[in-house]
């Protein structure tokens, strides 16, 4: 099928649906958001969204949520706190805030990939238009100090290749892991416009399938290397260019390129890991450095939407 039959007629909706099934469904269930399309009106709910915003843990995406609807001056009903849509699916915690959506992925490339399916769909059945995704989160920084924000220019896997490699029917297919370079750069010029005080940079992502051996750490449960091995493999990393180890970007940008959305990735470092392997700042810098993403995405959504 070509990508003009998949796209939906553009009055209604430009996220690429490649999967012909969906449209003769009555009842799509989206099960781990809590959702479904027979049993609500998703266009009405959800039509509106413009930004869909994303990040590892149900209580940052709560926080983000809170800050961006003071930053966008979104009133709610006196009396009432914002909602976790997807509360009873208990997996991932999901908040509209006027034009975005803020929705936690869990860690790793099968939690965020379940969600991305679902929540690709949930733009198709809410008929969105021009949506970004921003994947807002963590990581280790390669030559970086804690702090750093890292905008994602492109992505690749532990073994330094760009695209996604994944099993359908028993074959291994591979999707190309591409973000929008111009969305990219825009978040950097609005970065050191808005934010002069963050050291931001923009690199190359390397998304690993674990946060300990997959990232070269000396401090698992299991290391058959030595010290002189890992730095030895991280400074190989640095000389081709990687800036940020982290366990998500590469699908995130392989499901967002296949579906046609633009996408971005925003990552604050919490260490540098040519310095050390365990995340050890105090809980206060932490959550100080885990905001700052968020500031980002909330200065670029202010500049889109005209509030600034
Ligand atoms: C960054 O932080 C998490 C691991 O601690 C993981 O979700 C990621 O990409
Ligand atoms: N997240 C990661 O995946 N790696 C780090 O080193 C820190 C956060």
């Amino acid at each position: 099928m070509t990508e003009n039959q998949n796209r939906l007629n553009k009055s209604d909706c430009d996220v690429i649906l490649r999967n012909p099934h969906i449209s003769s469904m009555t009842d799509d269930v989206l099960y781990h958001l809590s959702l479904s399309s027979g049993s609500y009106d998703l266009q009405q709910m959800f039509g509106d969204i413009k930004f869909v915003c994303m990040g590892g843990t149900p209580k940052r995406m709560e926080s983000f949520a809170n800050f961006i609807q003071k930053e966008l001056n979104i009133k709610l009903p006196t009396g009432t706190v914002l909602d976790d849509i997807s509360k009873r699916s208990y997996r991932y915690s999901m908040y509209k805030i006027g034009p975005v959506l803020s929705i936690s992925h869990g860690m790793g490339i099968p939690s965020l990939s379940i969600m991305l399916h679902e929540v690709i769909k949930l733009m198709y059945h809410a008929k969105c238009k021009d949506v970004i995704f921003i994947r807002l989160g963590t990581c280790g920084g390669i030559g970086l100090p804690g702090g750093t924000l890292v905008i994602t220019e492109s992505v690749v896997d532990g073994l330094l290749r760009p695209y996604l490699e994944t099993h359908v029917l028993g074959k291994t297919i591979k999707r190309p892991a591409v973000l929008d370079k111009e969305l990219a750069e825009e978040l950097m010029d609005v970065g050191k416009e808005q934010l002069p005080d963050y050291n931001i940079v923009m690199g190359k992502t390397m998304c690993t399938y674990d946060f300990y051996e997959g990232q070269g750490r000396l401090d698992g449960a299991f290391c058959d290397y030595n010290e002189q091995d890992k730095l030895m493999h991280l400074e190989v990393l640095r000389k081709e260019g990687v800036t940020n180890i982290e366990m998500e970007s590469l699908a995130f940008a392989a499901m967002c390129s296949y579906a046609g959305i633009k996408g971005a990735v925003v990552c604050v470092t919490l260490l540098n890991r040519l310095h050390g392997d365990q995340v050890s700042v105090p809980k206060s810098k932490l959550e100080e450095w885990q905001h700052r993403p968020q500031e980002l995405a909330a200065a670029f959504i202010k500049k889109r939407l005209n509030l600034v």
